[in-house]
């Protein structure tokens, strides 16, 4: 049966969190090497991709933990992506587009797997916002991100994932982005949305994320600044 809500808890309570994300496809370094290049201050490991193959994910996550306590939660391009050696999942729905088989139909095919397992399931709003270049995600999903302009349909976005039960809303610009989400968007979002805000998608600096953290993000992810 489906888990328990510990890092949920842990969203809900903290603030300036940083989690730093691990695309599987990519990883080939020592897990003990990058373990110590990313900041101290890191709390949590995302792991997952737009499109990683086969047995990858298991692979990196068992190497992962046998190196670190961190919490290790699942940001599943597909639910192909799915291990039990994780801790959580990021259940993400792609709200921001009009694809059913990212809105509902990854998450049928979820179920008997998440039915066998322990892992945590967060409740996640994905909401892609265009970072002002093209990336995996609107390329894999075949969706059109909103404009970073269209504060009111981000809002709005946001507080209808809230109202159908989300947990928390992840705004991704997509991995590599050009411009990272702007600090006017994560403010609207956070002023009008009671659950935890993600932020992430072309952060590259300290900058990039204290603005993000003063904003408002609970969590900002950053992936590609910690890959060689
Ligand atoms: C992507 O939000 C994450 O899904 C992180 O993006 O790789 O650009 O840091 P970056």
């Amino acid at each position: 049966t489906v888990k328990s809500i510990a890092l949920l808890k842990h969203f809900q309570q903290a603030n300036n969190q940083l989690a730093v994300l691990i695309d599987p496809e990519d990883f080939r370094e020592s897990p003990v090497d990058f373990l110590k290049k990313i900041p101290e201050e890191t709390s949590i490991l995302l792991v997952g991709g737009s499109q990683v193959s086969a047995g990858k994910t298991e692979e990196v996550v068992s190497k992962l933990k046998a190196f670190t306590h961190l919490p290790i939660i699942l940001f599943p391009g597909d639910y192909s992506q799915l291990t039990h050696k994780a801790d959580a999942v990021l259940f993400l729905s792609l709200l921001s587009g009009r694809n059913p088989e990212y809105l509902i139909n990854q998450h049928v095919k979820a179920v008997p797997f998440l039915q066998t397992s322990n892992l945590e399931v967060i409740s996640t709003a994905y909401i892609l916002i265009d970072g002002g270049c093209e990336t995996a995600v609107v390329n894999i999903s075949e969706t059109q991100p909103i404009a970073a302009t269209d504060v009111q349909q981000i809002v709005n976005t946001a507080l209808a994932g809230q109202f159908m039960g989300k947990q928390l809303i992840y705004l991704e610009a997509g991995s590599g982005a050009k411009n990272p989400i702007p600090v006017e968007v994560i403010s609207a979002v956070k002023k009008a949305i009671q659950i935890p805000l993600i932020v992430g998608g072309g952060i590259k600096t300290q900058a990039q994320k204290q603005a993000a953290f003063i904003a408002g993000a609970n969590l900002v992810v950053m992936g590609t600044a910690f890959e060689n």
